[in-house]
């Protein structure tokens, strides 16, 4: 079993992680990681605060001449973007944590919750994502992600209409991380016009994993099932209002025999559609993961909501402090990085061991086993 916590304020010194039970012996691409780094931090309408940080990963335990040890590693980011005064937090923001942790935390103001609530923290998860991504490279795995809507704009491609897996790759060459280009100009353009009026916008990320081997997760307990642990790991991304799986919410509108996914067999099984997104009762079925997620519009407004002044409890503004316009290009890095994890940790339930040799040789013994099933 792979676990990881975090630590670290958005105006701290330091972002912290320490990710436990990732095998020896698996090389550790220092390089490959801090690329994840900057994907996140790259996407139009993010805040200026993207032009101070430059995230880099330093390594603190866990790895010895560039391969892991089996040992926990643990792993720092540095925040540039530190010396900010940062003055307390009386009017709460309508959407963030403020309120609610304030009140729950007994704090007289909002400040210690927004600066752990901050997405800041999510550079830590996209650095132990590339982590697991490695580890998942390693068998062929991997994931991608695009943006497929921002505000009411969509992308005229998506996994069910239009795209082919090969294209997502250009996901990365755009500043809005959509495939389409007639749809990347008009996103760009709603966000630009959106920012000038002092508003935010939100929008759909979709995020596929390739290459998933039959039977990651299971149906015989709640707690087991993979799109359970997926949604899961989804909804604690900041901003994340909904998720869904393959054809996800327009399933309820369709019929049984329009909805499911036939069986076929050429010396595997496979499916001749993925409208189920790849997992059925809870375990992967060997079709690409396919998940969306919806992100709200960031709640900080240069035109504010109205709140209560936690002191005085008059009727004010809520305050504004620097932030986004839209960070649902950073989401999908963000999300990728989670479906990266829960899937190495998937894979460690099914095939673990200590190296890789060894759960690369429990692999190879399941995956030839599938042949005569
Ligand atoms: C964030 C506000 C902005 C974002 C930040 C998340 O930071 P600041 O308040 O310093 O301008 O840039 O995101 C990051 C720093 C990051 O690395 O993603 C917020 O309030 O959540």
């Amino acid at each position: 079993m792979i676990r990881f916590l975090t630590g670290g304020e958005s105006h701290g010194d330091v972002l912290i992680g320490v990710i436990e039970g990732v095998p020896a012996n698996l090389y550790f691409d220092k390089d490959y990681i801090d690329k994840e780094l900057s994907r996140r931090q790259k996407g139009y309408g993010r805040s200026s605060r993207m032009d101070i940080e430059k995230d880099k990963v330093v390594v603190l335990s866990g790895i010895n001449q560039g391969y892991t040890t089996g040992n926990p590693i643990s792993i720092m980011i540095e925040n540039r973007g530190k010396n900010i005064p940062l003055t307390e937090v009386k009017r709460p923001r309508p959407g963030h944590a403020d309120l609610a942790g304030a009140l729950k935390y007994n704090q007289t103001g909002a400040r210690n919750i927004l600066e752990r609530a901050s997405a800041r923290e999510t550079a830590m998860r996209v650095a132990i994502g590339g982590i697991c991504k490695l580890f998942l490279a390693e068998f062929d795995i991997y994931i991608y992600s695009h943006v497929i809507q921002i505000g009411e704009i969509k992308s005229v491609k998506n996994y069910y209409n239009n795209l082919r897996v090969d294209e997502l790759v250009k996901a990365d060459r755009s500043s809005i991380r959509v495939v389409d280009k007639n749809s990347e100009k008009k996103m760009i353009d709603i966000v630009k016009k959106v920012k000038a009026h002092g508003d935010t916008l939100g929008g759909v990320v979709e995020i596929i994993g390739t290459s998933i081997p039959i039977g990651l997760g299971s149906h015989a307990h709640w707690d087991r099932k993979l799109d359970g642990k997926i949604a899961q790991s989804m909804m604690s991304i900041p901003g994340i209002k909904g998720v869904e799986f393959g054809l996800g919410f327009d399933s309820a509108s369709k019929l049984g025999s329009r909805f499911h996914d036939p069986i076929a067999y050429d010396g595997d099984y496979y499916r001749m559609s993925n409208n189920a997104g790849g997992i059925e009762g809870g375990i992967s079925n060997g079709e690409d993961i396919v998940v969306r997620l919806a992100m709200k519009p960031i709640p900080t407004l240069k035109k504010p909501l109205q709140t209560v002044d936690m002191e005085s409890k008059e009727e004010v503004l809520a305050q504004f402090e620097r932030s986004d316009t839209c960070a649902v290009p950073s989401a999908s890095i963000v999300a990728e990085a989670m479906l990266a994890y829960v899937l190495a940790n998937e894979m460690m339930i099914k095939f673990g061991g200590d190296s890789m040799e060894e759960v690369r040789n429990n692999y190879d013994y399941y995956i030839n086993s599938l042949i005569n099933r």
